[in-house]
């Protein structure tokens, strides 16, 4: 079958990256956007997440959207509002118009990240936890996902919005042996994410089958998604550099980690 067409949106950024390098593999063929050209990617169509022709030219024909563009740190509230809340509706009210059938939402843990992180033999986090925003870039995914909702109940535009945890090469501290996906994996659940039938508005969390998950991988896995990374070969490693995690400490308590006491920000 001829390869489907995504647009991939932020696909000049770490996961952008990640994905342009394993998701053809998959069969898709990605058009490409971006506020920063991409070397080597001519092709990219460089425009705002404002620009709403824009945007309606660049969704015309897809069969989906993976859409990852916007602010994915924290920032003043005034630029989360204008990249990652309006620039989020009008990507929606482009898909809309053009009739796209599809979106997969780069949501994030930090959605929630204000709930305790399970110890001991507390129970993984189910994917229907009360959400609890841990900076206003989180309350922007709080924002996204219910967007994905009411487009789904309103005009039929089907979404699953992915609760990423952390998605790099390897895991680089000890909370991200419970929160990491493998790129590898992360392919896996955009795959999952494309094909799946009949998603209405999925939540699912995104993560590799770590040892130390803190969350439920069981709507993803409904998708047809079928992890097979695990981050505890970095574990010996991380811990003996950082020690454990110490529940005394609120960086250290909450499934956001160091976003709910002291956020990185967005650079820009
Ligand atoms: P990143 O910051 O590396 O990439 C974001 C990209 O979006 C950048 O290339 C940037 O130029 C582009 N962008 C920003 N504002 C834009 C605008 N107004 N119009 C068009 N493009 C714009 O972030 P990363 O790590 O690649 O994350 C991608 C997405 O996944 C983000 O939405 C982030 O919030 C989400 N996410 C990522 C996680 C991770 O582990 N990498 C974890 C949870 C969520
Ligand atoms: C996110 O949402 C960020 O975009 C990413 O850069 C990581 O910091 C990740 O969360 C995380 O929680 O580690």
């Amino acid at each position: 079958p001829a390869p489907r067409t995504v647009l991939l949106t932020g696909a000049a950024g770490g996961l952008g990256t990640l994905m342009r390098d394993l998701l053809p593999a998959y069969g898709y063929e990605l058009r490409l956007l971006d506020l920063r050209p991409i070397e080597g990617e001519p092709d990219t169509i460089v425009a705002d997440l404002a620009d709403r022709e824009a945007l309606r030219e660049a969704v015309r024909g897809v069969y989906a959207i993976i859409h990852l563009a916007g602010i994915s740190l924290e920032a003043p509230f005034e630029k989360i509002l204008k990249a990652n809340i309006e620039g989020t509706y009008n990507l929606y009210e482009a898909a809309r118009e053009e009739g796209v059938g599809r979106v997969v939402f780069a949501s994030s843990n930090h959605a929630v990240g204000f709930t305790p992180r399970p110890q001991g033999d507390d129970p993984l986090i189910p994917i229907d936890t009360p959400r609890r925003p841990d900076t206003f870039y989180g309350l922007s995914k709080s924002f996204g996902e219910d967007l994905a909702q009411f487009y789904w109940d309103k005009y039929g535009l089907e979404t699953v919005s992915v609760r990423i945890g952390s998605c790099f090469p390897e895991p680089t501290s000890v909370r991200m042996l419970s929160v990491w996906m493998s790129p590898a994996d992360g392919a896996r659940l955009f795959h999952a994410c494309l094909t799946a039938e009949n998603v209405g508005h999925t939540v699912v969390h995104g993560s590799s089958a770590n040892t130390r998950l803190w969350w439920d991988l069981d709507s993803a896995r409904a998708l047809g998604y079928d992890p097979r990374d695990d981050s505890e070969p970095y574990a010996e490693k991380l811990i003996a550099e950082q020690g454990e995690l110490d529940p005394d400490n609120i960086a250290h308590a909450y499934l956001g980690g160091h976003f709910v006491s002291d956020p990185p920000i967005w650079p820009y």
